[in-house]
């Protein structure tokens, strides 16, 4: 298969109506917090039966596309002895894989940051495609505040997201590029909305530039949102409405799917905004989901670490998943957070 061509394979699966991307790719020191704050012992077994837990709820696949994982992850079996991209496989799930090694200062800049890891990136996708991994991600954030994101943060992201996009497909690897702005602040969604404006159109001037290939990149993008300290809380329908306006001013119909992340927005909250966003009509993208906490917080709450519990983690989860699901097709109702609508359909 030539690269183009697998390209093409990979995006045409990670864009299916209904199906989202569970990010399941937390570092170490991140989930090692997450663990923490619900008081499991994070451990790299806790850490391999946690994750796999999630893929083994059933029906899991008719709601997942793909599955981000760690590089521990990538590497560890399942408590069968299959490796987990191979696990997934036989699921008819795609594993992709966190390729960045997290943020750094940005010199001459105030608290702001840039994300590295572009330095032996050609020859670590060789190596996790030979294990499995048809996709990739990498994470950039930005913050808000009176002078953040400063232009000079904008455009070295940019240049560093775009860059490693590129190096992706050449190896044949679909990119997940994922600027973020973060939800940390007390500010206004307008203020949110000025922010992200010029963070995604540096994005997509710094994608063309590197000459990547829009039809074959999934954009993971924060939401329009007011800051979590922010005094005057956005509503649902606010945040739906400045999102894709933003997005409908930055991204290029040629982008062919658009997954959220959910950045610190409870679960319910991430659903209802993917739900609304695709009751707008005309929408030149797919338009789903590709979460960590709001996929993954109930049911790491339910499991505690013990094996009892797997069952209603699982149920859990998929609950979430299924939500989630609707909401990437605009049918998701404020109503079923009260059903039991964790069985398969
Ligand atoms: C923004 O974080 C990404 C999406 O997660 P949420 O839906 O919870 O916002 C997530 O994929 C993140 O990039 C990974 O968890 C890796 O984060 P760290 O901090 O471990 O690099």
């Amino acid at each position: 298969m030539s690269v183009m061509q697998e390209l093409a394979a990979t995006i045409s699966v990670l864009s299916s109506r209904g199906k989202g991307i569970l990010a399941a790719d937390e570092s170490t020191p991140t989930i090692t917090k997450r663990f923490q704050a619900v008081g499991i012992e994070s451990t790299e077994d806790t850490r391999r039966a946690y994750r796999e837990m999630l893929i083994n709820a059933p029906g899991f696949n008719q709601y997942v596309a793909g599955v981000i994982l760690f590089e521990e992850t990538l590497n560890q079996t399942t408590s069968k002895g299959v490796p987990f991209a191979q696990a997934l496989k036989g699921l008819g799930v795609l594993a992709g894989i966190k390729v960045d090694k997290g943020l750094v200062h940005l010199a001459n800049t105030v608290d702001e940051n840039v994300t590295q890891g572009l330095d032996g990136l050609p020859e670590r996708l060789a190596e996790y495609k030979a294990k499995g991994a048809s996709f990739a991600k990498w994470r950039a954030t930005y913050t808000i505040s009176a002078t953040t994101p400063s232009q000079l943060a904008i455009d070295t992201n940019a240049e560093v997201l775009a860059r490693y996009a590129a190096i992706c497909q050449e190896a044949g690897i679909v990119p997940i590029v994922e600027p973020e702005v973060l939800i940390d602040g007390e500010h206004t969604i307008e203020q949110c909305e000025a922010a992200s404006l010029p963070v995604f159109q540096a994005v997509f001037d710094a994608l063309y530039r590197h000459k990547v290939k829009l039809e074959y990149i999934v954009l993971k993008p924060s939401m329009v949102i007011s800051g979590k300290g922010s005094a005057q809380k956005a509503t649902v329908a606010q945040v739906a409405e400045a999102t894709v306006r933003v997005l409908r001013r930055t991204v290029p119909a040629a982008v062919p799917t658009i997954n959220f992340l959910s950045g610190g927005q409870s679960s319910e909250q991430a659903t209802a905004h993917l739900s609304l966003m695709n009751q707008t009509s005309n929408l030149p993208w797919n338009v789903s989901f590709s979460y960590a906490r709001a996929l993954q917080d109930y049911a790491m709450k339910t499991w505690q670490g013990q094996s009892a519990n797997v069952e209603a983690a699982q149920k859990a989860f998929i609950k979430r998943a299924r939500l989630n699901s609707l909401a990437a097709k605009g049918e998701y109702k404020e109503s079923m957070e009260k059903e039991d609508i964790s069985l398969v359909a």
